[in-house]
């Protein structure tokens, strides 16, 4: 029996995303995004309205709903059988895109820069990631400093955990994130990847998120993040291998590959709720 994953695929619809920023920034142009990656195997679709790379500048609530809202409806009417998620931190715009067929939320933050959004979680039952981060990606670049980055990122991911139980959400809803990129260097990065058996020794479900990250350019001298996908696909076998079982990806159908043969190559470990292997038609 091959070891399940998920494939979550990155519908970015912003102007600024770090590899693909304004590719699909129109609505129609999303959605045909978000199709596209359901066939190649995505099983998730992560909706993002705000970048998140180092830098970026914040994005008002109204500008994001503009974007995220008619994406996420769109695609919940054209691909009903994939789970639709919400890239945000902010409360208001993962409560739109809920209403509008969404039932992930993604958020960077783990639920810390909006007061509102455990409780939000909690009521709609949707599912969340949790991941790991420090300050915000403004700030994030100057806060890469640890005595252990990996023993910070557990206790971390652990504190998020207890918070978000205690609002209300179930630990079977729960993923987490050890954060590949913000308020990391290259070598903390690969220093999480080795070591990625202590972050899924917490318990929940794993992703990961390297897609196109600049660590992997810096290792091949790629400069174009589009030019990254070997180094993509080599980070997240890797992690299949460590018990990541969510893998967040720009380029799902050269991943997926990758994945669905490392998968019956890898331990089976437990299994990860809902997931499976099999590429939707
Ligand atoms: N990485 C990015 C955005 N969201 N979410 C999770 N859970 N994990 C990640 O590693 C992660 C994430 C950055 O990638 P991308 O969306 O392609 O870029 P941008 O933030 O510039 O839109």
């Amino acid at each position: 029996m091959p070891a399940s994953f998920s494939v979550m695929g990155i519908v970015n619809v912003t102007p600024d995303s770090f590899s693909d920023g304004g590719e699909w920034f129109d609505t129609d142009a999303a959605v045909r995004h978000g199709r596209e990656l359901a066939a190649a195997g995505a099983e998730i679709l992560d909706v993002g309205g705000e970048s998140t790379r180092p830098g970026a500048p914040a994005v008002e609530a109204e500008e994001e709903l503009r974007r995220v809202v008619p994406v996420v409806a769109g695609l919940a009417e054209a691909v009903p059988r994939a789970v639709i998620s919400v890239d945000t931190t902010k409360a208001v715009v993962a409560a739109a895109a809920l209403d509008a067929g969404a039932s992930y939320v993604n958020d960077v933050s783990a639920l810390r820069f909006d007061p509102d959004m455990a409780a939000l979680v909690a009521e709609r039952g949707a599912r969340c990631c949790l991941m790991h981060m420090r300050g915000d990606p403004r700030t994030m670049a100057g806060e890469a400093r640890y005595d252990d980055v990996v023993d910070t990122v557990r206790a971390h991911l652990e504190e998020r955990i207890e918070a978000a139980t205690q609002a209300g959400i179930p630990l079977a809803a729960i993923d987490v994130d050890p954060g590949i990129g913000f308020a990391k260097t290259g070598e903390q990065n690969l220093e999480l990847l080795r070591r990625l058996d202590e972050i899924v020794a917490i318990g929940p479900r794993v992703l990961v998120g390297t897609s196109r990250k600049s660590f992997l350019g810096r290792l091949t001298g790629r400069d174009d993040p589009r030019q990254r996908l070997a180094g993509t696909i080599a980070t997240n076998v890797l992690a299949l291998q460590s018990g990541a079982r969510v893998f967040r990806v720009h380029d799902v159908g050269a991943v997926y590959d990758a994945l669905a043969v490392a998968a019956h190559v890898v331990p089976v470990g437990r299994a990860a709720p809902g997931a499976s292997v099999a590429r939707h038609g």
